[in-house]
């Protein structure tokens, strides 16, 4: 090691040094020290704690002298590798504007040199000027490094004995609890965005494996806070929406991006949660006797084209294969949009009497709609997966009670397994399915964009595409009728909606039953316990699968404690569950609730009933929390001059509603306008200021005799619900 230029600054008397180990002994605390060269800050500490004998890494420390506006002195200590601002640490002392105290007051208050601060300083300050914190991270350590008064010393003591030590010196120690601060890994140069940054230190194998004292909050050195916010993502959600749900979708490992605008893959950790959604969807639809099936992708010009009035506002979607190799196909194919000309060809061949009613098909699949809106991942892309179901009945009252089923089943993916509410209704003239009878739908609101996106459809088709490809049956009768259908689809945007109802500025939060993992296990290991305490992990593992929880350990040597905390919760997983040997000991496990990081130790004795019920809650709280916001932002509104200030306030708003189709223009046109009146002129685009009718909900609030439509002023049919809208 090169010598370095040692300061000469006033130091601590050799007799104050020899009193401060007398103290110690007299309290009965075991202490070592060992000497080393000068070192002046956190990072000359790191670098020659290994050749001075300071092990473990964990324990190094460095400390902060201030001073606050009001003049009171604070010595603050915490790891050499948390990452602490001058702006937290005042908000957490509640002492404003905090500075670095001057030297003076060091010899004078603490008297000690310049580099040499240190908490057991406070046996000079027999006055009490200053007030001793320690970090909430250094709680229960086994050793803790510090500087005798001297920074050419380092003396190593348990955290507990620190406490001891200030309190009968007459500074009870303040323990700053820095656990809400989000500390991430910040990509480190060059590592690719969304991939969290390798550690700095590796926690296993190599001489710095930890041991000593156990650790229950952030603060391993490896994590970054964000330099322009403090917190996890790259922009919060409340200030920057697209960034933060972008930074969320790719840090939780859910999305990636690819080189065809408007088209992502889906990672195992998203695509996961589509396989919830499908477990569930299809077992309840054959419950109700519909079928798989799957139907080719491509449909001739000529058989699109048979449905062309409804086709006709889609067309410029449509994409279109006029290739193989070099030579041009004899005619263009396109790629579905949707199934109905490529499935009711079909079934106009195999339906011929009643007894082939109803006919009940579902398929799962891709559909490509080339849109030139703006892509957002899972909300619009120009593929997606879906699933899509067609039916055929022989009357429209059997089509009718199907349509409300499958709507129920929507409703259930939306709000019992993402914990997504959603208003259930019908679609106004306007906004229904215009090959259609009539439109079911329902919807969910984003409030961080304070706009309404449609969840899922389920259509009553009425005998529109029975006549346009000629599908008839004989009745019971001999007589041909025309069957009644239905279709109904539900897409990956579900799973868009999710995150962004859910999703918080540490990333992703996942409803239990659609977490990939809902339980992770993260083992804290020490160099001499690893194998006990990793070996007790996989025990606990192997009961929760066993009875039925989705449970991961990770046990990776190459990524400390901290760091995987900090992982976890940016992939959304409901329960972590910290294991170290003091638990253990304990027959206990910590648990942290990613909704509200709040932690409690678990007896391991009621593990698994505890883990079931606890998935069980916070699959409720969530709904609920969603629940209670939704019905805050969702207005009674009975006059216009109410209307538009109330989507300004991030609602969506309740009217009476004369259902007239002109009226809904006019609503759509005036909102749009005094919205734009209202503005600057950036971000005008039409949709965006607009308001629609979302749905016209089943649950209809009593209508008093003669209230007047909200905008018409005419005597008012129903209730409609109104927003801006994806
Ligand atoms: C309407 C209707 C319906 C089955 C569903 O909403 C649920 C599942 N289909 C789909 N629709 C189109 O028909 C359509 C057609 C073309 Cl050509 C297109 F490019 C886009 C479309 N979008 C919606």
């Amino acid at each position: 090691m090169t010598a370095r230029k040692v300061h000469l600054e006033p130091m601590a008397s050799p007799e104050q040094q020899t009193a401060l180990f007398a103290k110690l002994d007299e309290l009965g605390i075991a202490h070592k020290t060992v000497s080393h060269e000068a070192l002046m800050t956190a990072e000359d500490v790191d670098k020659a704690a290994p050749g001075a004998g300071m092990s473990p890494a964990e324990g190094l420390c460095k400390n902060m002298f201030l001073k606050s506006k009001k003049g009171e002195l604070f010595c603050f200590t915490t790891q050499t590798a948390n990452k602490v601002d001058m702006k937290s640490v005042s908000k957490k002392l509640a002492a404003p504007e905090c500075r670095f105290a001057g030297d003076e007051f060091l010899a004078s208050v603490l008297k000690v040199g310049k580099g040499s601060v240190t908490p057991l300083a406070a046996i000079s300050d027999t006055e009490i000027k200053c007030a001793f914190a320690l970090d909430q991270r250094l709680v229960g350590q086994a050793a803790v490094w510090v500087h005798p008064l001297v920074n050419t010393q380092s003396t190593c003591l348990s955290f507990d004995d620190l406490v001891k030590f200030l309190t009968a010196v007459g500074h009870p120690p303040k323990i700053l609890d820095f656990s809400d601060m989000v500390e991430v890994a910040a990509p480190a140069g060059g590592a690719p965005a969304g991939k969290p940054a390798k550690p700095a230190k590796p926690a296993g194998g190599g001489g710095s494996a930890k041991k000593g004292g156990e650790k229950r909050e952030k603060g391993e050195g490896d994590k970054e806070v964000n330099k322009e916010t403090g917190l996890g993502m790259a922009a919060r959600k409340e200030d920057d929406f697209p960034t933060w749900y972008s930074d969320v979708i790719t840090k939780s490992d859910m999305i990636d991006y690819y080189d065809i605008s408007g088209c992502y893959i889906l990672k195992p950790w998203s695509f996961s949660m589509w396989e919830e959604i499908q477990k569930f969807f299809d077992a309840e639809i054959k419950k109700i006797g519909v079928q798989g099936c799957y139907f080719p992708m491509f449909v001739s010009q000529r058989a699109l084209e048979a449905e062309k009035d409804h086709i006709e506002g889609f067309s410029p979607e449509v994409a279109w294969v006029t290739r193989s190799g070099q030579s041009e196909l004899p005619e263009p194919i396109a790629v579905r949009p949707t199934s109905e000309t490529i499935m009711y060809p079909a079934f106009a061949k195999w339906i011929r009497s009643h007894r082939d009613l109803p006919l009940k098909l579902n398929q799962w699949c891709n559909v490509v709609r080339w849109e030139f809106k703006n892509p957002t991942p899972f909300i619009r892309t120009r593929e997606f997966l879906w699933q899509e179901g067609h039916t055929v009945h022989s009357t429209l009252e059997a089509a009718g009670e199907e349509v409300l089923e499958i709507l129920e089943l929507y409703r259930r993916i939306y709000e019992e397994l993402l914990a997504v509410p959603v208003v259930k209704g019908k679609k106004t003239e306007v906004e229904k399915f215009a090959g259609g009878y009539y439109t079911t739908t329902v919807e969910a609101y984003i409030p961080a964009t304070s706009r309404g996106i449609q969840g899922a459809t389920s259509h009553c088709l009425g005998q529109n595409f029975g006549k346009m490809f000629n599908i008839e049956f004989e009745d019971e009768k001999g007589q041909k009728q025309i069957p009644w259908q239905n279709s109904w689809g539900c897409t990956t945007r579900s799973i868009g909606v999710m995150v962004m109802v859910h999703g918080d500025n540490m990333g992703l939060v996942l409803p239990p039953r659609v977490a990939p993992i809902q339980v992770v296990i993260v083992p804290v290991v020490y160099k001499d316990s690893a194998e006990v305490t990793n070996s007790a992990a996989y025990e606990l593992e192997a009961k929760l699968k066993a009875a039925g929880v989705r449970v991961s350990v990770d046990a990776r040597t190459n990524y400390t404690a901290g760091w995987k905390y900090n992982h976890w919760e940016q992939k959304g997983v409901p329960i972590r569950l910290e294991l170290g040997p003091k638990d253990l000991a304990k027959q206990q496990v910590r648990m942290v609730k990613r909704i509200d990081n709040s932690k409690e130790d678990v007896p391991l004795s009621v593990l698994v009933p505890k883990m079931q019920l606890e998935l069980e809650l916070i699959q409720h709280q969530m709904y609920k929390n969603a629940k209670d916001k939704h019905n805050q932002l969702t207005k009674t509104v009975m006059k216009w001059e109410e209307f538009v200030p109330a989507l300004n306030a991030g609602c969506m708003c309740l009217t009476p509603f004369c259902e007239e189709v002109e009226w809904e223009e006019t609503a759509k046109k005036r909102s749009k306008e005094e919205t734009l009146a209202g503005i600057e002129e950036e971000d005008n685009t039409a949709t965006s200021a607009a308001a629609k009718t979302l749905c016209i909900p089943f649950d209809q609030p009593p209508m008093p005799e003669g209230t007047p439509c909200f905008i018409s002023g005419k005597p008012a049919k129903c209730w409609v619900l109104w927003g801006r809208s994806y």
